[in-house]
């Protein structure tokens, strides 16, 4: 039986990848904080994975968690240690571009350090592990180049996209210094119902269905017409595999090569719900009308604008397609509708469970 380790289990990518390798047969280990809001694993993203967790042990199913923290280097070194798993995904960071301008150090700690530390682990313990780097194409930043591929140049646009580029090329450092197989996954957006709620996507769709239900009146958003690539999270975690199960390590962009404005998220989650919106003004006087209605459903404010900002981002996975055989299979339209779908079926589990006022 394989063994693979997953720092940032709890997050969206690494709660699916856990299921996938499962359906796989391996032993799947996770690297988790301890927090003192919920005494238990994890923190925001807690719930998905102890789901997860609790089906594994009914079925069966190895799946192990271990306390440890990217910037406590002793912890990645004895896990990895204790574990010895034969594939190690660094999926753990503090994924936030918004949040890294408020806490610079602390991402450059987790994601560049972080990314660090776990290669030294492996290097230090000889554990004989292959490494999946979470690399990102916020790396490109305002490149001029579109589509981005593997060759474009890098230009980072925020302290979490310089963070990362340290890890990216560090991850190459060790892989030419030591024969390391390790490898970086130059994902493009993906999202899904697990993704944070501070994603736009995440925040579009939730706050739909709660203006939908009643239990909002707006949407207040940033940048429309920032555009990204946008693609369904499940499918992206089965290109990490198939990155680290391939003959030779490569380093390679998966996307879907197609690119949206923020607006036309927003406009086709509304539709889904059966609200036809209409933008007038511009810049921060933009807004979202209901057509039918006249009221105002989206409104545009100084809050969500970054001090910089990627305008657009679209990738061309040609190389992974030729190489690993991998494309992507969830249209643009059909993941805004599983995302809508999915929060306006969880807010009947939100009302049922909300706890009872405490006197
Ligand atoms: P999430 O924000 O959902 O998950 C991040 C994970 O990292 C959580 O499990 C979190 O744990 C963990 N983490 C945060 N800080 C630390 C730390 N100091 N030590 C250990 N673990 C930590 O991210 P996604 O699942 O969306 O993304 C996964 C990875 O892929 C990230 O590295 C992200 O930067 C990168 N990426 C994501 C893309 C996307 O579109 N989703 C695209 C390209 C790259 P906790 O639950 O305790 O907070
Ligand atoms: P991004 O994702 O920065 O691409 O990073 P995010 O969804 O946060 O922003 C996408 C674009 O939307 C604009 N925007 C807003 N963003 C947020 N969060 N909230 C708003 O209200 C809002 N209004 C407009 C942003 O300015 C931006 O242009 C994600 C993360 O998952 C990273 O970890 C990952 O590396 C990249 O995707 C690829």
């Amino acid at each position: 039986m394989k063994g693979a380790l997953i720092t940032g289990i709890t997050g969206q990518d690494g709660s699916y990848l856990a299921e996938l390798l499962l359906e796989k047969g391996y032993d799947v280990h996770g690297i988790v904080r301890w927090n003192t809001t919920n005494g238990s694993w994890g923190a925001h993203t807690s719930r998905r994975i102890e789901e997860i967790k609790a089906r594994a042990d009914r079925q069966g199913q190895p799946l192990e968690f271990h306390y440890g923290d990217l910037t406590d280097g002793s912890s990645i070194r004895r896990v990895i240690r204790e574990v010895e798993p034969d594939e190690i995904y660094n999926l753990g960071a503090q994924s936030h571009v918004a949040v890294s301008y408020d806490q610079p150090d602390y991402t450059a700690e987790v994601n560049a350090l972080g990314t660090l530390r776990v290669l030294e682990a492996i290097r230090e313990t000889g554990v004989d592990a292959r490494f999946y780097q979470a690399s990102t194409s916020e790396l490109f930043g305002n490149a001029t180049e579109t589509p981005q591929d593997e060759s474009t140049r890098f230009d980072p646009e925020s302290p979490y996209a310089s963070a990362k580029l340290y890890a990216h090329h560090i991850t190459k450092n060790y892989r030419d210094a030591y024969d390391i197989f390790a490898c970086n996954g130059i994902l493009f957006n993906h999202e899904s119902p697990r993704r944070v709620k501070a994603a736009v996507t995440r925040k579009i769709s939730r706050t739909v269905a709660r203006i939908d239900a009643g239990m909002e009146d707006r949407l207040y958003l940033g940048n429309l017409d920032a555009q990204r690539d946008w693609g369904y999270a499940p499918e992206y975690v089965e290109a990490m595999w198939m990155i680290l199960n391939h003959e030779t390590p490569e380093d390679l962009v998966i996307a879907t090569g197609e690119t949206h404005t923020v607006r036309e998220f927003a406009t086709i989650a509304f539709a889904t719900l059966g609200y036809d919106i209409e933008w007038e003004g511009k810049g921060v006087k933009e807004r979202g009308i209901d057509a039918s209605s006249g009221e105002t459903l989206v409104e545009v404010t100084e809050e969500f604008f970054r001090p910089t900002d990627v305008h657009l981002l679209k990738g061309d996975a040609s190389r992974a397609k030729r190489e690993i055989g991998w494309e992507p299979r969830t249209t643009f339209e059909g993941l805004v509708e599983i995302m809508v779908e999915a929060d306006r079926e969880a807010l009947d589990v939100e009302r049922s469970e909300r706890p009872p006022i405490e006197r």
